[in-house]
């Protein structure tokens, strides 16, 4: 297995408002998806360590973290402005030099190869100086043998730490730790896996592999192979996070969400025209607006699972758009999903 640098910023978009809001550094704020006027219906995206103290964490409704800090400071998150943050991240870790996959907003994996833990401690500390001297953003590293172990180690080295895992301390490592805390397993196979008694990744070295296989597929396999150290995950070569999108400028600037509603769906349809000619699937959905004083603004939504159907996407862009014009006037609109992969072999989890 290659040895794995992979990076995570810390606190990342909260890190990103503490940058242009000085005033907010170490002080309890949140950043949350809603509209300000509206903040109480939303939730927390994400906060600095400071405010987790607190209790507070992402994905908490706003309203649970007001009862925890009843002046708690809400900001709207800016998605445009963390993208534009992101790609200035990434291009850091490109010039390192070594085959990169950029795997979310905030993550990237280097394959470092036969590269000694030595030198990738060194690498390590250098990328993090630059990261933090060059844009003052603070982040975590790992290092480990495969991306999967280097992303859990990285995990354990937060905030603003170095982790490293060598390949012998592997097994200990990862005996007592959740299912959980492997990359792929969310919730609905962490509690199929407790239906089969399994919890720690312990016990899921101990599974039956043929039994793994017969509940999970493919994904069985490499969840067993996984929890006895073994990482067959390659490092792609991945510079964007993959998007196919669409956009289109208004007749003329409106603020009425039917006529905006309209172009939204038929934006989507394209998009998802698309994505099934490719047979793609994809976590992510995002909308833009362009305003009359010509600012743009973007709305993204994660997804906790693949999703390849129109009313779906739909659904959540028009959602999304709601939340961006406001009433503003807006001139152009945009949908794109991103964070797509080939389904392949693959059966759709919403259905279409
Ligand atoms: P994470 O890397 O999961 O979290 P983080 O960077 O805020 O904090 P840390 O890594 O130090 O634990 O997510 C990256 C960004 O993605 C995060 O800053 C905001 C966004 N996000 C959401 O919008 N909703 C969520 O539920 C999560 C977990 C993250
Ligand atoms: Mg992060
Ligand atoms: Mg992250």
């Amino acid at each position: 297995m290659p040895l794995v640098l992979f990076m995570d910023m810390d606190y990342f978009f909260a890190a990103c408002e503490e940058l242009r809001h000085p005033e907010l550094k170490g002080k309890p704020f949140v950043v949350g998806s809603a509209p300000v006027k509206s903040k109480d219906r939303g939730v927390v995206e994400t906060c600095n360590y400071e405010t987790r103290a607190l209790g507070i964490h992402s994905a908490m409704p706003i309203n649970q973290a007001l009862k925890l800090k009843s002046d708690l400071v809400y900001i709207e998150s800016d998605d445009k402005y963390y993208m534009d943050m992101s790609e200035r991240v990434m291009k850091v870790l490109k010039e390192c030099g070594f085959r990169m996959e950029v795997i979310s907003i905030d993550e990237a994996a280097l394959d470092l190869g036969g590269m000694s833990y030595d030198k990738a401690e060194e690498l390590a500390k250098e990328v993090k100086r630059e990261i933090n001297s060059s844009l003052g953003l603070p982040c975590t590293i790992g290092i480990g043998p495969g991306k999967v172990y280097a992303k859990m180690v990285c995990d354990r080295a937060k905030p603003n730490g170095i982790g490293i895992l060598k390949g012998e301390d592997l097994k200990t490592f990862l005996k007592d730790k959740k299912v959980e805390a492997l990359l792929g397993v969310g919730r609905k196979t962490a509690e199929k896996l407790k239906e089969m008694r399994i919890k720690s990744i312990g016990e899921l070295a101990k599974a039956d592999p043929n039994v793994l296989i017969d509940n999970f597929g493919s994904f069985g396999k490499e969840l067993f192979l996984l929890a006895n150290g073994i990482d067959e995950s390659r490092i792609e070569e991945k510079y964007d996070v993959l998007s196919i999108g669409r956009e289109r400028t208004l007749d003329q600037y409106t603020n009425d969400m039917d006529v905006i509603a309209r172009q939204l769906e038929a934006l989507t349809k394209e998009v998802m025209d698309e994505v099934k000619r490719q047979q793609m699937w994809f976590k992510g959905i995002s909308v833009k607006a362009k305003y009359i004083d010509m600012t743009e603004r973007i709305k993204n939504r994660a997804l906790s699972n693949y999703s390849d159907s129109f009313e779906f996407t739909y659904k959540t862009a028009l959602e999304l758009m709601k939340e961006l014009v406001r009433d503003k006037q807006v001139r152009k609109v945009g949908v794109r999903v991103y964070a797509v992969e080939s389904r392949k072999g693959q059966s759709t989890i919403f259905g279409t």
